[in-house]
């Protein structure tokens, strides 16, 4: 399946984070990355995850695992200080995390906390940034960011509520660090998937009904799947996205650009 694309990725080394399980989005790209010949480092967010993630890891030569809550500077410091230490140079990040309080995924958008408000900012979008100031520094030969957002970061979607604000704060923060990062020759960009049945997933009102109204509506009359999000953030932290920065690309079946 990789066969037309063989070590895009040959001597590259990419931080991984946002791995929970077989499902995750993070993983699937793992996978296309790890078909390319990349060096990987997983992380992975607490205790709760390491095994699951340390057996996912086990199957993908050249690869290490490091444990970072990304609320955490210094969990993002240590994770720093592993890659320098470990590797010397640092070329892709892929950053696939996002967490609200699930009361904050449900019923209104006005009904959102103070707490709340900050805590799907931090995780979700400030952890870029946290993530950047601390990781750029090892890319010296140059390199590329690839984030995952979703389409209710620029449309009122049902339930999203306090995670689209996040990924709108998210996608504009792509501008700003591709505007910051580029004399470096360090690109970032965004993939903006459609619904996908993972983790983040689980719970959410009418997942299956969404899912469905993707097949009815979009140009290619079938869901996202993953290892297509894969194929395109590999793409992203290749040289062949060399001319690409500051982008968010829709990997969604082509459903964002339907009228009704
Ligand atoms: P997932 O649950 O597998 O991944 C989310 C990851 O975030 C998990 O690995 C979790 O451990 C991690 N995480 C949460 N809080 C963390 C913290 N404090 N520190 C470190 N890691 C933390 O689900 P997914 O669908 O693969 O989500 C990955 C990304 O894709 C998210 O940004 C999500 O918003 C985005 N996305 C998902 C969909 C979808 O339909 N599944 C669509 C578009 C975008
Ligand atoms: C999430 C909530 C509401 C509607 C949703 C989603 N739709 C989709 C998602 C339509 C596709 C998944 N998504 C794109 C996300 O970014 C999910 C983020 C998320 C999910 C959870 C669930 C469990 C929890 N906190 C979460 N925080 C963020 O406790």
């Amino acid at each position: 399946m990789h066969a037309q694309v063989p070590q895009l990725m040959h001597g590259r080394v990419v931080v991984v984070m946002g791995v929970a399980n077989e499902r995750s989005i993070a993983w699937a790209i793992a996978q296309s990355l790890a078909h390319a010949g990349a060096d990987l480092i997983f992380t992975y967010e607490s205790e709760r995850v390491a095994e699951r993630v340390q057996r996912l890891a086990a199957q993908i030569e050249r690869s290490s695992v490091v444990m970072c809550n990304v609320a955490e500077d210094g969990d993002i410091d240590a994770l720093a200080a592993f890659v320098r230490e470990r590797y010397g140079v640092l070329h892709g990040i892929v950053h696939a995390i996002a967490y609200a309080n699930k009361e904050d995924l449900a019923g209104a958008y006005i009904d959102t906390s103070r707490s709340g408000y900050a805590l799907a900012q931090d995780i979700s979008a400030y952890s870029l940034v946290a993530i950047a100031q601390r990781l750029v520094p090892l890319m010296t030969q140059g390199g590329a960011i690839v984030t995952l957002t979703y389409l209710g970061s620029e449309r009122a979607l049902r339930n999203y509520n306090v995670m689209g604000v996040a990924k709108a704060a998210l996608e504009a923060s792509v501008r700003y660090l591709a505007l910051d990062l580029g004399v470096r020759g360090v690109r970032v960009n965004a993939v903006s998937a459609g619904p996908i049945k993972t983790l983040a997933a689980k719970g959410i009102a009418d997942f299956h009904g969404i899912l469905r109204e993707v097949e009815a509506k979009s140009p290619l009359r079938r869901t996202t799947d993953a290892s297509e999000v894969g194929d395109t953030a590999l793409f992203l932290l290749s040289d062949m996205a060399r001319g690409i920065t500051g982008e968010v690309i829709y990997v969604d079946s082509g459903y964002h650009i339907v009228g009704v």
